[in-house]
């Protein structure tokens, strides 16, 4: 029985031609989906979700393992079968009104989708109506904003209000980041949750819907 350490390492090294041949190599030798998934390419984006948020590897290696992660994960969708919980939750993501920045965005997008996150992302300069309407078209779990300008910053307490406004801030959890973005500015606005990185953004995100690991 594989322990998809090959697997894991391929990820974490961002290399996707391995990677690839060991996913199918796993489901050749009839190994479960699931395990996967979670043993083999979730568990080496955690553990470059740690390194990112401990300074020891930097944006192109995460982008290059998000990536890879991606590719495998092309192989192994289409084989859940229908009913099978895939998803740790749906999170619906986007950078705020007015500001056009997305490489942080797209990073902690990629970092959900590795760790089994269904994620919508809405792009940039998305204002509070659309992230209203799309959370009230899905329904997710988290709305997670980004925001990499002080003056764009305050397009995130005025889409909560729009959440609020619309019936629907108590049936989802609200996540903050960007550059400017802080602990107290989360607190101050009333989100729920606040990350600095997008290595924490997943474990954040976990916390949030009491996902244990
Ligand atoms: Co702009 N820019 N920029 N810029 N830009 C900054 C942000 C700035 C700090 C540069 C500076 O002056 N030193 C400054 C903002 C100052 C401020 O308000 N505090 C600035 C400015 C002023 C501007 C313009 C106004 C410049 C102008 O036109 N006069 C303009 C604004 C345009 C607009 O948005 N309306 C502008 C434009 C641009 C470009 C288009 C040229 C380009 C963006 C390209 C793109 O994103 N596709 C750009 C860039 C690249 C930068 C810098 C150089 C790099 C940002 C970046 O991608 N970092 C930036 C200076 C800097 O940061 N060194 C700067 C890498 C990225 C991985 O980090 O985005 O912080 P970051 O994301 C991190 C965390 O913050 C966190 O996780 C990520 C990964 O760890 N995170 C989250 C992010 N979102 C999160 C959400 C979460 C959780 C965590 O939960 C939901």
């Amino acid at each position: 029985m594989s322990d998809f350490k090959a697997l894991s390492e391929a990820v974490i090294k961002g290399d996707i031609k391995t990677a690839i041949a060991e996913t199918q190599s796993a489901l050749d030798a009839g190994s479960n989906v699931r395990d996967i998934l979670d043993k083999g390419l979730v568990t080496a984006m955690d553990e470059m979700g740690e390194r990112f948020s401990k300074g020891l590897i930097f944006v192109p290696q995460m982008l290059r393992s998000a990536k890879t992660v991606k590719e495998c994960m092309k192989l192994l969708e289409p084989l859940f079968q229908e009913g099978d919980v895939i998803s740790k939750g749906k999170v619906l993501i986007g950078t705020v009104k007015g500001d056009l920045h997305d490489i942080g965005k797209n990073l902690v997008s990629m970092m959900m989708e590795g760790a089994g996150f269904t994620v919508t992302d809405l792009g940039v300069d998305v204002p509070p109506e659309k992230f209203v309407h799309k959370s009230q078209e899905i329904e997710p779990d988290i709305v997670a904003m980004s925001a990499l300008l002080s003056t764009t910053m305050p397009a995130m307490p005025l889409t909560i209000e729009a959440l609020q406004k619309a019936g629907i801030r108590d049936k989802v959890k609200v996540m903050i980041g960007g550059a400017p973005v802080t602990e107290r500015y989360a607190q101050e606005i009333k989100a729920d949750s606040y990350a600095s990185d997008a290595g924490s953004a997943v474990s954040k995100a976990k916390k949030l819907l009491g996902i244990r690991g």
